[in-house]
């Protein structure tokens, strides 16, 4: 995985938060090419040794989805609701769902196409193929959700509809993305998640990266890297750059 945190999926969902509620943030580099996500100092952040690790002040956690949530609730954010109990559980349920019947098959999807080929790999059709079929059996109960109600969750858009950005962003720029075609609520879903000012900002990382650190070259942006994948040997050498990927709170967050 080296040099491949530039195109976290995880990194993106808190970033997509962070946007969301306007949050001001700090972008602290983990340099993959020197294995610096192995090193006792961030292991200290996250046990597992990925990225993103999250900061707010001496506050220091793991895991995209809870970071996310953490910064929506402390925001008070409408896109996690927790007022009225079933409205919270209904966000919770979609989350649930993305997490344990979106996300296996088109990870799966993405690892293969755009993960494998970034490491030198060559994508393995039959698993690409396998996961479509499962992930077209989702996509099935998501378009008979989405013809019911226009986010998710309900009548209103919350961070059980955010959370599937990163991951289908990738999917949308893929040869397969015309696949939503088939599915027209799904794709009015996507398009108008695609539609908020978070995502272009966070298209992805691109805005706060080129504002945060000097030093950073390379705009990210995901259907780029997708155009821009060539054979395995051009793809490797262009990676080797540094990310951002270690989050921490500014001061004035800190006291909301
Ligand atoms: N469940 C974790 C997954 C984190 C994760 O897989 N991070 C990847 C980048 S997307 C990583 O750090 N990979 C390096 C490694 O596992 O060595 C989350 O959502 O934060």
């Amino acid at each position: 995985m080296d040099g491949m945190d530039e195109h976290s999926t995880a990194v993106a969902r808190v970033l997509v938060c962070l946007e969301e509620v306007g949050a001001e943030y700090e972008i602290v580099p983990i340099d993959f090419t020197v294995k610096e996500y192995q090193t006792p100092a961030h292991i200290a952040r996250n046990p597992f040794g990925q990225v993103p690790a999250f900061q707010d002040d001496d506050f220091v956690i793991f895991e995209s989805s809870a970071i996310s949530r953490y910064i929506l609730s402390k925001y008070k954010s409408n896109l996690l609701p927790e007022d009225d109990l079933r409205t919270a559980t209904m966000v919770n349920v979609w989350l649930d769902v993305e997490y344990g019947q979106y996300n296996t098959p088109i990870s799966t999807i993405i690892y293969d196409l755009v993960f494998k080929p970034m490491m030198g790999t060559v994508p393995d059709q039959q698993i690409v193929d396998a996961n479509l079929e499962n992930f077209k059996k989702v996509l099935k109960v998501y378009e008979a959700r989405l013809s019911q109600c226009k986010y998710l969750a309900g009548d209103f858009i919350s961070f059980a509809d955010l959370s599937h950005f990163p991951y289908t962003y990738y999917f949308a720029g893929s040869q397969y993305g015309s696949l939503f075609n088939s599915y027209p609520h799904l794709k009015a879903w996507w398009e108008d998640l695609m539609s908020r000012p978070s995502h272009s900002h966070t298209e992805v990382h691109k805005t706060h990266l080129e504002k945060c650190c000097s030093s950073w070259k390379f705009s990210i942006n995901f259907s780029k890297v997708y155009r821009q994948m060539k054979p395995n040997r051009e793809v490797r050498d262009r990676v080797k750059f540094r990310f951002h990927t270690s989050i921490k709170f500014l001061d004035k967050l800190s006291k909301v």
